[in-house]
């Protein structure tokens, strides 16, 4: 018996966070303010809505409703448009050979992402038949740090969530990961995600012997 592993999207399957903060950063500038990378690390994982309400805050901008969706849906556009022509050559270095392991050993996966994009994304990279189970941003009512999507995607792995491991590369998301009473790994800086159990740079950090261990139950 193993565990089953849910996997993050943005940033650890895919480096589609740089699209993200090109493309707010192109509507905080048509409002005239900026946006840094240090306030970007803040954004992810973090939903549509919440993350717009965030960088209006940093603006000190109050718009109307009406306003509010114009700019989700034009954001969303600008950055469909900077990532239509991914591949499976965007696979983060690392990740197919981690993939391409579990799936020779029947080790189910699942994909745990707030993104709304997540499916054309997967078919993009050509990994979406591979998982057991999406769960995305359409599929949840809580936004990380809740937990909500993760334990969703436990269910549809029929696991426990304590036989879960998660990897994230968002503070958000390990948040999410350690209150689903998950295994988090933290793909990324480990002065930012402090709190995930494990932590390395990328996947090309991780060794399958790791990936053996830590699926043992
Ligand atoms: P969308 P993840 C998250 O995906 C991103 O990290 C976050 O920056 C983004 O705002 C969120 O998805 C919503 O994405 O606008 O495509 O619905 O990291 O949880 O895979
Ligand atoms: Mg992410």
């Amino acid at each position: 018996n193993t565990k089953g592993i849910i996997f993050d999207l943005d940033g650890v399957i895919v480096d589609t966070a740089k699209f993200h903060y090109l493309a707010w950063r192109k509507m905080a500038n048509d409002l005239g303010f900026d946006i840094t990378l240090e306030q970007n690390e803040q954004l992810k994982g973090v939903s549509r809505v919440h993350s717009l309400e965030q960088i209006l805050g940093w603006g000190n901008r109050t718009v109307s409703s009406t306003e509010f969706a114009q700019l989700m849906s034009s954001k969303n556009e600008d950055y469909l448009s900077r990532i239509a022509h991914m591949n499976d050559e965007d696979l983060l270095p690392g990740v197919k050979t981690i993939l391409d392991f579990l799936t020779e050993n029947h080790i189910p996966f699942a994909l745990g992402s707030a993104s709304k994009n997540a499916r054309p994304i997967l078919k993009g990279l050509k990994i979406e038949k591979r998982f057991k189970a999406i769960v995305d941003g359409n599929d949840v009512t809580k936004a990380k740090p809740d937990p909500e999507v993760f334990l969703i995607a436990a269910q549809k792995l029929d696991m426990q969530p304590e036989d879960c491991v998660v990897f994230e590369d968002s503070v958000a998301g390990v948040e999410a990961a350690n209150r689903a009473g998950m295994t988090s790994i933290g793909i990324g800086d480990k002065e930012i995600l402090k709190e995930a159990d494990h932590n390395f740079n990328d996947f090309t950090e991780i060794y399958i012997d790791f990936i053996k261990q830590i699926i043992k139950k």
